[in-house]
C-alpha cells in the first residue's frame, strides 16, 4: 500500500512540476495532466505483468512513470530534448518506449484503440500469453473506433482490456451531455463483453478489478473496465476550466485520491506525518533531478527532422529543412519543347 502511495505522490509532484515548466515555456505543444487520476494509473499498472503492453492517449505521463520509465527521460521528452523517451520528437502527447512496452501516447481521440486491438491480435496469432491494456477517456467512447475495436476484440476473443478513465469531462462537455448511456461500462453489453465500474480514486479497488479483467482477457474474453474519478484541473495546462460549476470545483478536494489514500493509510497505522513528509520529500527530489536531467539534455539536431518518418517523398514535397529554399530546382532535365517556343 505504501508503494502505491509513493507512486501516486511521484505522479502528483511530476505533474505539478510539468505544469510549472509549461508556464515557463520550457515545454511546448500541448500538455495534459493525470491530476485526480493517480489512483487509477497506479492501480492499473500494479495489476499488469511487465510483459503486458500499454496503449494510452495524450494524458499519459503517469502511465509512463508507472511502467517504470525513468522520470528524467519522461521530463526530457516533455522538454523536447534528445534524451527523451521519443528522442524529443514526440513531446508530452507521444511518449513511447518499446522496451517498457508503453506503445504510446496518441493525440487523436480513439487513435490508440485500433492499434491496441491489432497488438492483441498479434499476440493471439503468435500464441503469446501477454495482454494489452488500452486506456481511453470517457469522451472516447463516442468515437467510431471504440465500437469497431470492441466488436473485433469480442468476436476474435482477443487478450485486451479496455479501460475507460471516466473523469466526468471530455474537454468542457460532461458525460451526461455527450453519452446516450452515461453508465459507460454498460456499452460493453453491445458486444457481450464483460465489464465493470470501479471507484477510480481507490488504487486497491482498481488493482483488484484490473487483475480480474486481465485474467479474463488472457483466457480469451476481452473486458471493459470503467474507473470513475475527477479531473482536478483543466483539460490541458492552458485551460482555466471556466465552464465548470464553481460549487463542483469547491467540492473537488473530496475526490482527491491522494488525500483519500493518505487518510486510509493513517487510519491503518501505516502512515504518520513524518512518514508522509518523507514520501513527499523523496518524490519532490526525484522530480527535481528529472528536471535537471531534462535541462542538461541537448535539443535534437535539425538535420534529424525527417528520420523515422514513414511518408514517401512526393514530387511537391522537397523535404526541405528550415532555412532552405521553398522550391528546390527540379531534379530532372526540362521536357523537350519540339521547337515550339514556350
Ligand atoms: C478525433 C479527435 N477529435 C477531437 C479531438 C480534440 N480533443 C482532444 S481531447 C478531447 C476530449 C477527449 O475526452 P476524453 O476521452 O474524456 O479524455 P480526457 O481528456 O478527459 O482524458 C477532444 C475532443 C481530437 N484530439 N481527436
Ligand atoms: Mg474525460
Amino acid at each position: 500500500m505504501l508503494d502505491l502511495y509513493r507512486e501516486m505522490l511521484l505522479i502528483r509532484r511530476f505533474e505539478e512540476r510539468a505544469a510549472r515548466a509549461y508556464t515557463q515555456a520550457e515545454i511546448g505543444g500541448y500538455c495534459h495532466l493525470n491530476l485526480g487520476e493517480e489512483a487509477t494509473v497506479v492501480g492499473v499498472a500494479a495489476a499488469m505483468a511487465p510483459t503486458d503492453y500499454l496503449f494510452t492517449n495524450y494524458r499519459e505521463h503517469g502511465y509512463a512513470l508507472s511502467k517504470g520509465i525513468e522520470p528524467g527521460r519522461i521530463m526530457a521528452e516533455l522538454y523536447g530534448r534528445s534524451d527523451g523517451v521519443s528522442k524529443g520528437w514526440g513531446g508530452s502527447m507521444h511518449l513511447f518506449d518499446a522496451e517498457a512496452r508503453l506503445l504510446g501516447g496518441y493525440g487523436i481521440v480513439g487513435g490508440q484503440l485500433p492499434l491496441a486491438t491489432g497488438a492483441a491480435l498479434a499476440i493471439d496469432y503468435r500464441g503469446g500469453s501477454e495482454a494489452v491494456v488500452c486506456i481511453m477517456g470517457d469522451g472516447t467512447t463516442n468515437i467510431g473506433a471504440f465500437h469497431e475495436s470492441l466488436n473485433l476484440a469480442a468476436i476474435w476473443r482477443l487478450p485486451v482490456v479496455f479501460v475507460v478513465v471516466n473523469n466526468g469531462l471530455g474537454m468542457g462537455t460532461t458525460v451526461e451531455e455527450a453519452a446516450g448511456e452515461p453508465e459507460l461500462y454498460k456499452r460493453a453489453a453491445s458486444y457481450r463483453m464483460p465489464s465493470e465500474r470501479v471507484d477510480g480514486t481507490d488504487p486497491l479497488a482498481v488493482r483488484d478489478a484490473m487483475q480480474h479483467a486481465l485474467g479474463s482477457a488472457r483466457a480469451g474474453t476481452p473486458f471493459l473496465l470503467e474507473a470513475v474519478s475527477e479531473r482536478l484541473k483543466g483539460h490541458s495546462v492552458v485551460d482555466p476550466a471556466k465552464y465548470r460549476d464553481p460549487q463542483k470545483v469547491q467540492a473537488l478536494a473530496a475526490s482527491d485520491p491522494i488525500a483519500l489514500f493518505a487518510a486510509r493509510l493513517t487510519d491503518l497505522g501505516l502512515l504518520d506525518d513524518d512518514a508522509a513528509a518523507a514520501v513527499d520529500a523523496s518524490a519532490t527530489a526525484a522530480v527535481q533531478s528529472a528536471v535537471a536531467f531534462a535541462e542538461a539534455s541537448p535539443h535534437p539536431s535539425v538535420d534529424t527532422l525527417f528520420d523515422y518518418t514513414y511518408a514517401t517523398p512526393v514530387a511537391n514535397d522537397s523535404r526541405r529543412l528550415p532555412g532552405e529554399p521553398l522550391f528546390a530546382p527540379v531534379p530532372f532535365p526540362p521536357a523537350p519543347t519540339n521547337g515550339v517556343a514556350a
